[in-house]
């Protein structure tokens, strides 16, 4: 589903912008770093100011991303971040459906930066188009990452000519579509591919990327990971897996930020395993995870269910009940689920 409203006004927007936010959104992955950080590049190559806000901090691995000074968040510096805004004369939401999905940013958005000039670059099902003036949404691609390299290409002054995009600005967007891929393993379309290539040809290393993006976790991860599949790992009807991980348990793995990521697809290496469920103990609430195969809808699933949304195959949300509640409430919803 591709949905294109004022795309022709996005360049004369920046040209014209003195202050431009671009919005990651709340518990960012690579995908969203990639895409702001990319957007971030590519606004200072043609000489614009521009500044990343963030609800709360990413994973540590995608830390080298991040440009110094380029990026604030708001459980760390609210002020900043509000300065930043009430500022602004062009606001840049990418890889998310609505500003609501930056978190605790968009109260902030709607009480300094209402009128603002508003763009969305996503690639998530349903996208808010009444929040945007300039809206660029696309679920037939891998990552906003993979959809930003094409608004990009198609910028005057780019015009199709990669050369034109700066080295940081295209490793960038080859980080978020090798992690919202999970390695080209899921949400890969033919253009993807082109995509990759030219990214590749441009100049991008794939082996440091991976290295850093894949092949730097901690010990304490790893025996995280055995812990969570030999003791976490639970089966409901025969198609079906989960995790619970409580505070508690975190606690007792030296837990940092980002060590739980990708732990959800684990279980759909299990032959008829067809759909997965990590439950994450934060302060406050439960964070959902939920992955699935083929034709099952885990977007349809987190809507109903679970407060959120995001992909067929992969979508999130949160809980507000205890953590010992989950496992009989997720019993029941995927009976529910299931026999619709
Ligand atoms: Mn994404």
């Amino acid at each position: 589903m591709r949905v294109t409203i004022n795309e022709d006004k996005l360049h004369s927007l920046i040209c014209s912008a003195g202050n431009i936010v671009i919005f990651g959104h709340e518990n960012p992955d690579g995908d969203s770093i990639g895409s702001a950080v990319g957007m971030y590049h590519y606004l200072t190559g043609i000489g614009k100011k521009s500044h990343i806000v963030i609800a709360s901090r990413l994973p540590d691995n995608l830390d080298f991303l991040i440009p110094e000074g380029s990026t604030s968040y708001y459980s760390e510096d609210a002020s900043a971040c509000e300065q930043a805004i009430a500022a602004a004369d062009l606001l840049i939401f990418l890889d998310m459906n609505g500003v609501d999905r930056s978190g605790a940013l968009s109260k902030v958005v709607s009480s300094s930066a209402a009128g603002v000039c508003k763009v969305l670059i996503d690639h998530h099902l349903n996208p808010k188009v009444e929040d945007f003036d300039v809206v660029i949404s696309d679920t037939e691609v891998s990552s906003a990452c993979e959809l930003l390299y094409e608004v990009l290409l198609r910028q005057s002054g780019v015009d199709g000519d990669i050369q034109k995009l700066s080295l940081e600005c295209v490793t960038a967007i080859m980080a978020g579509i090798l992690t919202d891929t999970n390695n080209f393993s899921n949400s890969v379309y033919p253009s993807t591919y082109l995509a990759v290539s030219a990214l590749q040809a441009r100049g991008v290393d794939r082996d440091s990327l991976y290295d850093s993006v894949f092949r730097s976790y901690s010990k304490s991860r790893m025996r995280l990971m055995g812990y969570m599949l030999k003791d976490n790992m639970r089966f409901l009807s025969p198609c079906v897996a989960y995790f619970t991980l409580s505070l508690a348990e975190k606690e007792a793995y030296g837990f940092v930020r980002g060590d739980s990521e990708g732990f959800v697809n684990l279980p759909l290496s299990i032959k008829d395993i067809q759909m997965s469920a990590l439950f994450t103990e934060d302060v406050g609430y439960i964070k959902v995870s939920l992955r699935s195969k083929g034709n099952i809808d885990v977007n349809d699933f987190a809507h109903r269910y679970c407060n959120g949304g995001g992909h067929k195959n992969a979508s999130g949300g949160k809980l507000y009940i205890p953590l010992a509640q989950v496992p009989g409430f997720f019993e029941s919803k995927v009976k529910e689920f299931f026999a619709q």
